[in-house]
């Protein structure tokens, strides 16, 4: 993508109502344009980032056995009555009448949906489990909707529901998701911390929430430093339960399981959620399978929910600078920038376009930096975005046979030798 051909608004100074440093960066970086309260327009960089998260986090969800569906975003309040939670919601939930005056709402979670769905069509034991997911909007009228995409009041959640025969079994399919979340948050190169939590308006009596490590973010954690060190390959959860994790109104120090020295305190930000709640929906929506005897039993469910639009904000809480973002290799909206400092000179111009034209050829999402503009813009929009490989080519290096290349992560740049930049810059894509 050449950057005069994209549309990236960057702005120099951000709203006076943006508080913490993501928001900020978002709307700095064009990323999104706030729409009204809670509500924002994803811009095309910002969509990228979360085009980039989703399919990380559909990925794992595939390679876990879930089934990908899309539910719609307007649900009838029908079943929220006959689940009993269309008044236990109270005013987080957005009601709306259609044109016979049938009550409508916007879905804040799809739990009764989801179950309407399996029981028009599955009978027996003998089709379970399932576990069925979609990644689509959300509507919560939030009090104080804040903090950009990570409190919003319209928010994009991957949330997937499970169906088993009895709780043994949804224990299973509960274990499954949990290490399915380690794995999608490690792919983002974030540090998820598991703990213990409340189970809310979504109910039931196991639940865990997943926070990943910023130092910016709103929770403080404590937690056995082993947390830190998961290796996705050696994932157990029943182990990773088994840990002391707790957030500041849980943590006791005289309760607390974990020698002093192995405790470490750090700020997190909730990314994800999941639940185990029993038979709650299924008595009430009736969703009943025959067992093995013929008899007729309500299935044992729960559900998942990760907050995809909350993650960009999380992940830049994680990952930035006071040049912008530094976003980590597997998100980033943009791989490589190729920032041609004199477009109008043919030299710069001829070496640029040919290493365009050989990453785009690589299928590395690569943004050139050709627009006439000053060589100081160029530089701070590249950091500001947070492109993590840049390779800058100025006249004087090339006539040095050198360009130079920056890794924004740890904001390093060296010079390297033309004829291998191409290596080099394909090594460090895959490392
Ligand atoms: C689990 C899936 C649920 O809704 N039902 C379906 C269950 N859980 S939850 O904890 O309420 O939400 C799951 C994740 O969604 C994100 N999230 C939000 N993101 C942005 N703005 C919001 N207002 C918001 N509310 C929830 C969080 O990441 C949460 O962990």
């Amino acid at each position: 993508m050449k950057y005069s051909e994209f549309f990236i608004p960057t702005v120099k100074d951000a709203p006076s109502d943006a508080e913490i440093i993501s928001h900020k960066l978002m709307i700095k970086a064009g990323m999104i344009k706030q729409s009204s309260a809670g509500i924002y327009s994803w811009l095309p960089l910002g969509l990228k980032a979360l085009r980039k998260i989703e399919q990380i986090v559909r990925e794992e969800q595939d390679n876990a056995g879930a089934n990908e569906m899309l539910m719609p975003t307007i649900q009838s309040a029908d079943l929220w009555i006959k689940s009993g939670r269309y008044d236990d919601y109270g005013k987080e939930m957005l009601r709306i009448k259609d044109r016979s005056g049938r009550e409508m709402l916007f879905g804040p979670t799809n739990e009764e949906l989801i179950t309407d769905i399996f029981q028009s069509y599955v009978t027996s034991y003998k089709e379970l489990p399932k576990n069925l997911y979609h990644i689509q909007w959300k509507f919560r009228d939030e009090v104080r909707p804040r903090f950009g995409v990570m409190r919003g009041r319209e928010f994009l959640m991957k949330d997937n529901y499970s169906f088993d025969i009895s709780e043994e079994e949804a224990k299973n399919s509960y274990n499954k998701m949990f290490k399915a979340y380690i794995k999608t948050f490690l792919r983002m190169g974030l540090t998820p911390i598991s703990l213990r939590a409340e189970t809310g308006p979504i109910g039931g009596n196991l639940s865990h929430e997943f926070q990943i490590l910023a130092n910016t973010g709103e929770s403080t954690l404590y937690y056995d430093k082993e947390l830190e060190r998961l290796n996705p390959e050696k994932l157990d959860p029943d182990n990773l339960q088994s840990y002391y994790a707790a957030v500041d109104d849980q943590h006791d120090e005289n309760n607390c399981s974990v020698k002093k020295e192995d405790l470490k305190i750090s700020k997190g930000i909730e990314v994800g959620h999941i639940f185990y709640f029993g038979t709650k929906y299924s008595e009430k929506l009736n969703a009943y399978v025959q067992d093995q005897n013929g008899k007729k039993i309500p299935v044992h469910m729960g559900s998942y929910g990760i907050g995809v639009s909350r993650l960009v904000g999380a992940l830049i809480e994680a990952n930035h600078d006071e040049k912008g973002i530094k976003w980590p290799k597997s998100v980033a909206p943009f791989t490589l920038s190729i920032v041609n400092l004199m477009p109008d000179d043919q030299n710069c111009n001829t070496k640029s376009l040919e290493y365009y034209s050989y990453f785009m050829s690589n299928n590395i999402d690569t943004l050139y930096d050709e627009r006439i503009c000053s060589i100081g813009k160029k530089l701070s929009d590249n950091d500001l975005i947070g492109t993590p490989i840049q390779i800058i080519i100025g006249k004087r290096d090339l006539s040095a046979g050198v360009v130079e290349f920056k890794d924004r992560m740890l904001n390093k740049s060296k010079k390297i030798k033309i004829e291998e930049v191409k290596k080099v810059i394909l090594e460090k894509i895959n490392s």
